[in-house]
């Protein structure tokens, strides 16, 4: 079933029942649009780009994800720049899709886990930064058609915060699903109404009614003001429900068994001890039929992806559009012997696809440039012509790598930021842990728990490609990689590195914490223009964190 076909009466293109129409700005809102022109966007006079951004649902990098979407590969990939570094600051749900339309870092859109509690739709993120999000901007100031479809956040559609009544700020056509991913059974809010679907696939498939409600956009969108899209497909999340005709795709898959599968991290963080080595062979047929119906979910998205470049071609606007195609976050299917999930700090987990095609960006290159997801809305607001120096975001703009400026001074490293969730009850199929921990099926091997809380930071330049992790627990557990020897993050060489490079880390991991805007862009420690400068340490919070790490270490 189409978008426009839910209107009892047809409507004429330009004017369709339930989308409010995109053409009508407001003269004032013209008058705005000089703020986004002139800087590093499209020149006065051309047309302005348009803006589709693509984002899966727990699609890892490290383990393969891409591989089945041989499509959006082609399409989107070879036809311009594939990134091999870029990361997630929280590995996620919530606080990866609220860094990625805030541009900012976890501390600073405080949106901590996937409840109401920890902020994720919550109120206060509806009325703090929903306004501020880069839609709400390129909406209000750059007279952008905005559209959106498909999970917004997990608790988007919560009674206690608006309910699907709720649009946020910046959208001109809304057509969210309610709560967290789904196939089928579940609720969409069309501008604001709700609307139920069932199970029968040929009305009812989200990632098709994904597909079909965004061509019928392209198709009945005003032609005066270029658009940008976010389309965030359920897939590859759980539960993981392939459509009819993929349900025998991949007989042959099975999870990667690579370095770090079926190991026990005996150097790591408690949570990662608690693991059970060898896993059972029922875990290990569990998480295989996990990995090969997750990639079946995924051909729908590459569906969705070629559906979608074509309309663009056939209506004239491809040359004059950018494709982003990223996901949340990563996942892991037995690394360190945790049978499925994500929340943890390694490769896996924090790493993510991005594809990235559009005017100006040469085909088939690749980039080892280290960009982070808080980069989008800096780098989409950028390509509208909005400078981030307006923006209270903490990401840069990648504008200047997609376009191949050469002798670019680029970020060498990122914050990675994680809370922990964990309920204070004990999980009744698992009597013998302890309250505090979560999401400990199969097995009773527990991949969260409250004290699973930790902050790392991520350097990857010429030299280096390490990470410093502090925790948040008894322990006050600290990791070190090397993963220029070790890139399965296997040896922990937090007592054996140099105290010194130990420390410097140490530092800059405070710094980035507690960062803001300019300061987040600041050169890291191993880079030849950084200068230490202890105010920066402390800048936004005004609180003063002591060195922890020692007391473990010695
Ligand atoms: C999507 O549109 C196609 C073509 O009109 C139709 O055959 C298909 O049933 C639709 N799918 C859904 C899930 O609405
Ligand atoms: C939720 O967001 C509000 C406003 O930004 C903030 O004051 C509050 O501390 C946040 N809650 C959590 C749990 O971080
Ligand atoms: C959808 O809901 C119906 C009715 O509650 C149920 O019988 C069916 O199993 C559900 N289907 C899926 C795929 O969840
Ligand atoms: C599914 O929807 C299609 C299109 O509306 C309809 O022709 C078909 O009968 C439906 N199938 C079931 C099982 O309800
Ligand atoms: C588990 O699988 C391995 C390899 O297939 C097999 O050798 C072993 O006997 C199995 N163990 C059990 C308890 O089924
Ligand atoms: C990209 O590279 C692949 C493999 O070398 C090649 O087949 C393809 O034609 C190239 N595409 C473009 C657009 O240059
Ligand atoms: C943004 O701010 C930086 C640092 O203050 C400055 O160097 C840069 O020129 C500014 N950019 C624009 C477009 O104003
Ligand atoms: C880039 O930097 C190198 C070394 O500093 C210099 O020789 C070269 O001319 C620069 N290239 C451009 C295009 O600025
Ligand atoms: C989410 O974060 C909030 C605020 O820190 C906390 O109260 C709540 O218990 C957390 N939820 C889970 C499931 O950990
Ligand atoms: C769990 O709740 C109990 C009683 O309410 C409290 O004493 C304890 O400190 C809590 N533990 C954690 C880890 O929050
Ligand atoms: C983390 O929390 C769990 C569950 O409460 C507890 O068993 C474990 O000892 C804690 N570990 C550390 C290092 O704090
Ligand atoms: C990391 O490993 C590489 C390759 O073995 C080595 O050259 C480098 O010195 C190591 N760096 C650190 C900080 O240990
Ligand atoms: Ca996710």
């Amino acid at each position: 079933m189409r978008l426009l076909s839910l209107a009892t009466d047809r409507p004429r293109r330009g004017g369709p029942r339930h989308l409010p129409s995109g053409s009508s700005a407001p003269p004032l809102l013209l008058l705005l649009l000089g703020l986004c022109l002139g800087v590093s966007g499209a020149a006065k006079g051309s047309r302005r780009p348009n803006v589709v951004l693509l984002l899966a649902d727990d699609q890892d990098e490290v383990l393969g994800g891409m591989t089945p979407l041989k499509k959006t590969k082609a399409l989107i990939g070879e036809m311009g720049m594939t990134f091999s570094s870029a990361y997630v600051p929280s590995a996620l749900c919530c606080p990866s899709r609220a860094s990625i339309l805030t541009g900012k870092y976890p501390h600073n859109h405080h949106v901590v886990n996937n409840t109401l509690e920890g902020n994720c739709s919550s109120k206060s993120w509806q009325k703090i930064q929903e306004p501020n999000t880069f839609p709400a901007i390129l909406r209000s100031m750059c007279g952008y058609q905005t559209f959106f479809a498909g999970k917004y956040l997990n608790e988007y559609g919560a009674p206690d915060a608006g309910g699907l009544g709720h649009v946020p700020l910046g959208w001109s056509y809304w057509y969210a699903l309610e709560k967290n991913s789904k196939y089928y059974n579940y609720t969409l809010s069309i501008n604001g109404k709700a609307r139920k679907h069932g199970e029968n696939y040929s009305v009812d498939y989200l990632t098709d009614v994904l597909a079909n409600v965004s061509l019928d956009f392209l198709d009945y969108k005003s032609n005066s003001e270029p658009f940008f899209m976010m389309i965030s497909t359920p897939a590859p999340h759980s539960p993981w429900t392939a459509a009819p005709q993929y349900q025998n795709a991949f007989q042959n898959v099975f999870a990667p068994r690579n370095k770090n599968f079926n190991i026990h991290g005996t150097n790591k963080h408690w949570l990662i001890r608690q693991a059970k080595t060898p896993m059972t062979n029922s875990s290990i047929q569990f998480l295989d039929n996990a990995f090969r119906k997750r990639w079946q979910t995924l051909l729908s998205v590459d569906d969705l992806v070629e559906k979608l470049v074509k309309r663009l071609e056939f209506n004239g606007e491809l040359s004059n559009t950018y494709i982003f195609y990223t996901s949340d976050n990563g996942y892991h299917t037995g690394q360190f012997s945790l049978p499925i999930d994500k929340r943890q700090l390694y490769e896996f987990d924090i790493k993510v696809p991005l594809l990235v095609r559009g005017p100006g960006i040469k085909p088939n290159q690749t980039s080892k440039m280290l960009v982070a997801n808080i980069d989008l809305g800096p780098t989409i607001l950028d390509i509208a012509g909005y400078s981030l120096n307006k923006t209270q975001m903490d990401g840069m703009s990648f504008l200047p790598i997609l376009k191949g400026t050469s002798n670019l001074t680029w970020r060498s490293d990122i914050l990675v930021e994680y809370q922990g969730e964990g309920r204070n009850v004990t999980d009744p199929t698992c009597p013998s842990l302890s309250p505090g921990v979560s999401q400990c099926f199969p097995d009773c091997v527990c991949e969260d728990a409250y004290n699973n809380t930790y902050a790392c930071v991520r350097t990857t330049s010429e030299l280096w490609d390490l990470q410093y992790c502090e925790f948040d627990d008894q322990e006050v557990f600290v990791e070190v990689y090397n993963l220029t020897a070790d890139p399965h993050q296997i040896n922990n060489i937090a007592k054996s590195i140099d105290p010194e490079l130990l420390g410097k880390m140490n530092y800059r991991l405070m710094m980035l914490q507690s960062c803001s805007g300019p300061t987040c862009r600041t050169p890291g420690v191993f880079d030849p223009g950084y200068r230490f400068d202890p105010r920066l340490m402390f800048s936004s919070h005004g609180s003063i964190r002591t060195r922890r790490f020692s007391k473990h270490l010695l």
